[in-house]
């Protein structure tokens, strides 16, 4: 895995609920992560890591200016950015904010949940507080839409996860229920992104789709590994089994289906 093998470094400006378990995630994966907030040194910061991860989950001015400064110092130096809108949809402020990030940064890719990401183009679906509300909304269309007007990868995840750059379409269906009860599983997915595209690939949106594919069988793996998938003890063995799954594990689980007519 190209990532334990390069150890890029990933520069978060995320929010304060996740912050730990992000940090500890990207360390299980074989990253190297930095949080850096402070306007003063976030372009230096940005330039010096191999990808900038930018969430919105707990946001005010000083981050949203921050995470601009990221954004553009990271394009400025080649760097990959990725963008977690937590919540947009839910609240103008955070609708308005992702929505500069995404006019003003050149993104390489864009995660989160269906109504977050319908949101950001300016569609609108049910949003409760910082979670998707279930519905039968086609996931795959949304993708293409969001990945053509905004022109980057964008992920939409739930129960199965769709990635597509607007030509090559993928949807992975990995993952475990118990996913939805540990606060930060997608904002960790969002950085785990960050650190899949850091390393490089002459097809961006498989490697995000790996990525993702390669987090939900972390999953999988963990949920198998106990008697019963309770959200406190699974925090832990997921992020032992993001350190340990094997390449041959993965390969052998990934569900990765390719959503293109051929
Ligand atoms: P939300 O706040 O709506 O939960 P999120 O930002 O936490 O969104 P998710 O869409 O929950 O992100 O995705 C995080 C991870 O959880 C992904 O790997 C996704 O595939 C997985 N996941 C989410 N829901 C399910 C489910 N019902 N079954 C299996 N895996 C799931
Ligand atoms: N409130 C603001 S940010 C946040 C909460 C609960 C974390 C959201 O994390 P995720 O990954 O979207 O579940
Ligand atoms: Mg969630
Ligand atoms: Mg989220």
């Amino acid at each position: 895995m190209k990532v334990r093998e390069q150890k890029p470094l990933i520069h978060n400006i995320t929010n304060v609920v996740v912050t730990n378990f992000t940090a500890n995630g990207l360390l299980a994966l074989g990253a190297s992560p930095v949080m850096a907030y402070a306007r003063e040194e976030v372009a230096e910061m940005a330039s010096l890591a191999s990808a900038v991860v930018l969430n919105i989950g707990t946001l005010d001015n000083r981050i949203v200016e921050s995470a601009l400064l990221a954004g553009k110092a990271a394009n400025a130096a080649g760097k990959s950015v990725v963008l977690d809108p937590v919540g947009a949809g839910a609240t103008a402020y955070r609708t308005e904010t992702a929505r500069a990030i995404a006019r003003e940064v050149k993104l390489a890719a864009l995660r989160g949940n269906a109504a977050e990401i319908a949101h950001v183009i300016g569609e609108s679906r049910d949003i409760k507080g910082v979670d998707a509300v279930a519905g039968d909304t086609d996931n795959v269309q949304l993708a293409r839409r969001a990945a053509l007007q905004l022109g980057c990868i964008v992920a939409v995840t739930g129960k199965d996860d769709v990635v597509s750059d607007g030509h090559s379409t993928y949807v992975i269906s990995n993952g475990h229920p118990v996913l939805t009860q540990i606060t930060g599983a997608g904002c960790l997915l969002s950085s785990v992104l960050g650190a899949f595209l850091a390393v490089g690939s002459d097809a961006p949106a498989l490697a995000a789709a790996e990525a993702l594919a390669f987090y939900g069988v972390a999953a999988e793996e963990a949920a198998n590994h106990m008697k019963e998938p309770l959200p406190g003890s699974f925090q832990a063995v997921f992020l032992d089994q993001l350190a340990s799954l094997t390449q041959e594990r993965f390969e052998a689980l990934a569900q990765i289906a390719k959503a293109d007519k051929q």
